[in-house]
């Protein structure tokens, strides 16, 4: 009796371990690649625990990082956050697949002003994650001037403590603007120009980073720094005071960052739910709170605005009219991109 009950009971559990061990393999893996510090990572978590779906989470510091990623092959994402001008370029390139937005009813809490953007303009490939603009991150005890031309990245007086960004456009772009060019320029005399002057500038400069920026702003490691707003806020709802944004008259960039499926996904329709979760009103709202960057969902922002209506009043989350007519979307340049990554690499080579 006893050895019957034995024979039966490691059978069960044999069984039990075949299912288990089942369930486990065939479990769809997510393949997400984002931004660094873009993401309120207990939304992860609690996707996983709601699907059974399981996210391997990589992260890219810019835009050019994750291209070379993906054009170097041998990766299967299932879902990537590139900007506006690299959705150009993949769309041309024929990296991205067409989004099925039955599976995105919650794309509705989209604001109109995001859909239909000039790099997606039937919108078949996007959904947009978040934007911003480009500016100036300042310490207030550090810097008592008024903050309104990138002129002051170049000013000897701040030499040492001046931080730029370790990305490719947006660092061009800017002694581009300073030049009075345009950011989308290809014209070789205007990117030998701008690339002069980021090489002249290199000796006053701390250092070219990305996500390391806030952290050395708040620790006072240095007194002004280029970065995207969305730092700004993330400084903000850390309760530094002591860190101002502004982004300068001759103008800056515009970017928004979207959400798209490439050609390598095997999973594209739990892609779209992540999507689709991702844009839950309140999953978005706990999202732009945590990361700081500005929401294109319009349910997310009520409620933020409920619970924090000054933010609405910062340029670093809701720029003005006024600052949005002084903004250029950057744009995929073609064959002009071997411009900037010629001057690029003059730059980074001092
Ligand atoms: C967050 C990166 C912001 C993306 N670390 C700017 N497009």
């Amino acid at each position: 009796m006893k050895k019957r009950f034995i024979i039966i009971f490691s059978l069960a559990a044999a069984l039990m371990f075949t299912f288990f061990t089942g369930c486990e393999k065939n479990k769809v893996v997510l393949n997400v690649y984002n931004w660094g510090d873009y993401i309120d990572k207990s939304l992860i978590a609690n996707f996983e625990k709601e699907t059974g779906i399981k996210i391997n989470y990589e992260m890219f510091e810019t835009n050019e990082h994750m291209m070379a990623k993906l054009e170097t092959g041998g990766t299967n994402y299932d879902l990537i956050f590139p900007s506006d001008y690299l959705i150009e370029e993949m769309i041309k390139k024929d990296m991205l697949q067409k989004i099925n937005f039955e599976n995105i009813p919650n794309f509705k809490y989209i604001d109109d002003r995001f859909k239909n953007m000039e790099y997606d303009p039937q919108n078949e490939y996007t959904v947009p994650y978040f934007w911003g603009t480009l500016g100036i991150l300042y310490n207030t005890e550090m810097v008592t001037e008024p903050v309104n031309s990138w002129d002051i990245l170049w000013d000897e007086k701040y030499a040492g403590q001046i931080l730029m960004l370790d990305s490719m456009r947006d660092t061009i772009g800017v002694a581009l603007k300073r030049l009075g060019y345009s950011v989308n320029s290809t014209n070789p005399q205007e990117i030998e120009q701008a690339k002069n002057s980021l090489i002249q500038q290199k000796k006053m400069v701390n250092g070219y980073y990305v996500d390391e920026i806030v952290d050395m702003m708040i620790n006072g490691d240095a007194a002004i720094a280029l970065n995207w707003s969305g730092a700004a806020m993330d400084i903000y709802w850390q309760e530094v005071d002591y860190i101002e944004y502004a982004v300068p008259e001759e103008g800056a960039n515009l970017w928004f960052d979207c959400m798209v499926i490439p050609k390598t996904s095997n999973n594209k329709k739990e892609a779209e739910m992540f999507i689709n979760f991702l844009l839950d009103p309140e999953n978005a709202y706990q999202n732009t709170e945590f990361v700081g960057y500005s929401s294109p969902n319009k349910a997310a922002l009520e409620m933020l605005r409920a619970e924090n209506p000054e933010v609405f009043e910062m340029a670093a989350y809701m720029p003005s009219d006024e600052i949005l007519e002084r903004c250029e979307v950057f744009k995929d340049l073609g064959s002009a991109k071997e411009l900037y990554n010629q001057a690029w690499m003059e730059i980074s080579a001092q």
